[in-house]
């Protein structure tokens, strides 16, 4: 391959031809975090302390000590996270191949259905009638849903816990078969807090998105924000997870790479 290729990439970033769009939420201890019911153990929130800020503890210097579980905020699912996918040699945070961690997207909007309905599903027709319009899900591909979730501000809002369980939207069980069945995808991404829709507990099987993505060696993302900026084809993510030994997942800074 001729240099010209990357050199070409780097001049269309640097020349805006080719945008950056973050797809990330910006950590902070308010920052919403998955909720289990008893008798599960739930993950610690973020938190921050200041170790020296320029005074006493450090005239010159400000760093922060932080803290959080590995699913907080925008963040990445190893295929280890789930018990279907844990005998993956490569589906640790240190251990996941590098080229997996750029690849393409595309976006199914489900902004609408969402809006009108929380609990709104995404079933195998929704694929379907996706790929009449843009083609078919390339290998390798990010699948994205769209739900402009990440526009509710108000943590309490965002989580949306009710009396039986989370309304928020997601995939069926029906959806993640079909795409682990016919699809090569990369992995799955949401704007929720969890690849799963909130009522996913109740599914057969339980936590489907998890269950067969991890099941497959796929990967998630969760959290996302910024959907509404892609095309629904012809983006590349860029999905860097920290290189934590026999991590299940980490917070990471997802961006896209976007034709101008
Ligand atoms: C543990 C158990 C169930 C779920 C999750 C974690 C997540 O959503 C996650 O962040 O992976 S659904
Ligand atoms: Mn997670």
């Amino acid at each position: 391959m001729s240099t010209d290729l990357l050199m070409q990439v780097a001049a269309a970033i640097a020349g805006g031809q080719i945008k950056v769009i973050d797809l990330t939420q910006t950590l902070r201890p308010s920052t919403p975090v998955f909720v289990l019911p008893p008798p599960f153990a739930n993950s610690d929130p973020f938190s921050i302390s200041v170790i020296s800020h320029y005074d006493d503890r450090g005239p010159a210097w400000y760093w922060n000590n932080l803290s959080m579980g590995e699913h907080t905020g925008t963040h990445f699912d190893a295929p280890v996270h789930w018990v279907t996918g844990q005998h993956n040699p490569d589906g640790y945070t240190d251990t996941i191949p590098v080229r997996r961690m750029i690849a393409p997207a595309v976006v199914i909007d489900c902004s609408k259905e969402a809006a009108a309905d929380e609990k709104f599903l995404l079933e195998p027709s929704h694929f379907q009638v996706w790929e009449t319009k843009h083609g078919r899900i390339p290998d390798g591909a990010w699948v994205l849903m769209r739900t402009d979730w990440s526009k509710r501000r108000d943590p309490a809002s965002f989580l949306n816990m009710k009396e039986d369980g989370p309304h928020v939207p997601g995939p069926s069980a029906a959806a993640m078969h079909w795409l682990v069945d016919n699809r090569n995808v990369n992995g799955w991404g949401v704007e929720a807090v969890g690849t799963d829709a909130g009522q996913a507990f109740t599914f057969e099987p339980q936590f489907p998105a998890h269950n067969l993505m991890h099941g497959s060696n796929r990967f998630g993302l969760a959290s996302l924000c910024n959907l509404d900026q892609l095309p629904p084809t012809g983006s590349v993510l860029i999905t860097t997870p920290l290189k934590i030994e026999k991590g299940s997942g980490s917070p990471l800074r997802v961006l896209a790479l976007v034709p101008a």
